[in-house]
């Protein structure tokens, strides 16, 4: 009896569950690019660009090795415009009524697929290393879900940088090491970069006039669209930037896109490289003396643990997760994260290069667009929203516990023990930007005060109910407490004003 394997556009592996569960002789694999996943956020071009290039080329690898496959593309007629909707029209074509599926990384579509009037299976995604219950069996019974105790998990599981039951040189955490301000130089072009063959230039053209008015452009591309070309990406990481990425991986440079990041985040969500063969190539670089253990165990953390864990909290929390709204910010997203004109060189250094390259790297994302977010109290649902529109790498597994966990804290702490604030003392110590920026970093009033300056304070003092008690965050409370009264009323007065300016949309 056929039955229908589907392949989503972020499962683009040999590997994926749905098609180690198929059979070659009777069963139909159905792929579809479809304007129910283009549009269910405004995506980046670049993103919808990747994604239709690497299914187009991963429907040919499994043609070629003799899979029965149905491809639907954007502007082919009869295109129904959802995954479902492809799923009954290829049922209909071929008599099946069974699907084979890889559970989807977003609620919305795992209850599309449960909804569809077809019989479908929803298969774990066995390309992650902790399956849900895994994740479960962990989380039970404790009071905080921190990373750092899940991440230990991992490491046992795996046995990456483990030196018999206990973790290589003694600690299991070495970013005491790796919090160097900016380098004065930078010994890594970026990413390794492609050009653009004849079916990624054929998608180039069909997203440039569907999605001409997205924020961002769809050229100039140079991202891996194939398994080979992105594991050509992550030697050319591993071998010229790896070694330095502890000691720089929170630093910010206003002329440099990448610093030492490995720019591979897209390539392992979507299926070009698998996460375990990542790590596997970090941890040979440090055993052949090629890489120190700051940089590699930094750099496996992000993935066994970080990746991880984000993922396991989106699934244990439940599909009402982006929703949430723990501090209560009301505020309109600011024009300034489209582009509109800045003075602030650390958020216009990040939503340009957001636009360019459909890029930032984590510590833009935590501490400049997410912080200024966080303390200008923007609705989380709109934070949401545009970080989930403008990474080539957004899928909402990922995206929401990063967003509304990690950075503006709408969860209420299910992740962050506490909220992921500075002031622009702390963007001045790990980047460039102030010495470019209209502002005065060292301005704690007046004109030319650096606005996050004044809304760290507003932000503490607004929140004290919620922050007062908690115990990493007492010293803040002293320190503005210590100030005189005159002070404390002139710094909210001018916060007041600042965002007053942003809500009516002024340049600021
Ligand atoms: P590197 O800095 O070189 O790190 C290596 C790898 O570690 C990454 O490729 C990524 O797979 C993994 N990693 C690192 N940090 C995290 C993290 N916090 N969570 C999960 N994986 C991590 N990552 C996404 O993949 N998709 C997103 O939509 C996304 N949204 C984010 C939103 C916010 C507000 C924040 C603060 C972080 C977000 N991240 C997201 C995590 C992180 O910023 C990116 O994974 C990273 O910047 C990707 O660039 P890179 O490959 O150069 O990473
Ligand atoms: C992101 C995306 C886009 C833009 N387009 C498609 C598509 O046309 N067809 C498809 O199968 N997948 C696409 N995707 C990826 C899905 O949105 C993704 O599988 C879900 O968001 C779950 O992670
Ligand atoms: Fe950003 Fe303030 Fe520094 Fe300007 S002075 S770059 S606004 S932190």
């Amino acid at each position: 009896m056929t039955r229908l394997i589907l392949i989503l556009g972020d499962q683009l592996t040999e590997e994926i569950a749905a098609l180690k569960r198929a059979d070659k002789d009777s069963d139909v694999v159905v792929m579809a690019e479809v304007a129910e996943e283009t549009d269910y956020v405004q995506h980046h071009p670049k993103k919808i660009a990747l994604i239709f290039a690497a299914m187009r080329k991963f429907a040919a690898r499994l043609r070629e090795a003799g899979w029965d496959l149905r491809y639907t593309e954007l502007d082919d007629t009869g295109n129904s415009g959802s995954i479902a909707g492809e799923l009954l029209r290829r049922a209909e074509e071929t008599g099946a009524s069974e699907v084979i599926a890889t559970e989807p990384g977003e609620w919305r579509l795992i209850e599309a697929l449960n909804e569809a009037p077809l019989q479908v299976t929803q298969l774990e995604d066995d390309r992650f290393l902790a399956a849900h219950k895994t994740f479960e069996t962990w989380a039970k019974g404790r009071k905080a879900l921190r990373m750092e105790y899940f991440y230990r998990e991992m490491r046992r599981a795996t046995g990456f940088l483990m030196d018999g039951d206990q973790p290589e040189g003694g600690e299991w955490n070495y970013d005491a090491e790796n919090r160097k301000p900016p380098p004065d130089g930078v010994a890594f072009s970026g990413p390794m970069q492609f050009t653009p063959d004849a079916v990624t230039e054929e998608v180039l053209a069909l997203v440039e006039a569907r999605f001409g008015k997205s924020f961002g452009s769809p050229r100039p591309f140079s991202f891996a669209t194939e398994p080979g070309q992105a594991r050509r990406a992550l030697t050319h990481f591993i071998t010229h930037a790896l070694p330095s990425f502890g000691d720089y991986q929170d630093a910010m440079l206003d002329g440099n896109r990448f610093l030492y990041h490995a720019g591979i985040s897209a390539y392992m969500n979507i299926g070009l490289l698998n996460p375990m063969e990542v790590c596997r190539a970090a941890e040979a670089a440090y055993r052949e003396g090629h890489a120190p253990l700051n940089a590699v165990e930094g750099f496996i953390r992000q993935i066994i643990g970080w990746r991880e864990y984000v993922r396991g909290i989106y699934f244990h929390e439940g599909p009402d997760y982006p929703r949430r709204n723990g501090l209560n910010h009301q505020r309109g997203l600011p024009a300034l994260y489209w582009g509109a004109p800045t003075d602030m060189r650390c958020l216009s250094v990040a939503v340009e290069q957001t636009r360019d390259e459909a890029y930032a790297h984590h510590i833009q994302r935590l501490m400049v667009t997410g912080n200024f977010a966080l303390l200008a109290g923007v609705n989380p649902a709109e934070v949401h929203d545009w970080y989930l529109r403008v990474y080539i790498d957004a899928f909402e597994w990922v995206e929401a516990p990063n967003t509304l966990g990690m950075s503006q804290f709408a969860d209420g702490g299910v992740i962050a023990s506490k909220p992921y604030i500075s002031s622009g003392n702390y963007i001045n110590k790990m980047s460039d930007y102030c010495k470019h920026c209209a502002y005065d970093v060292k301005a704690k009033t007046g004109k030319d005060a650096c606005p996050f300056n004044l809304l760290y304070w507003h932000f503490l003092d607004r929140h004290r109910e919620r922050f007062e008690g908690n115990p990493r965050m007492g010293n803040m409370y002293r320190t503005w407490d210590r100030k005189d009264a005159d002070r404390r009323e002139r710094v909210l007065t001018e916060a007041e004003a600042f965002l007053a300016r942003l809500s009516k949309g002024e340049r600021v």
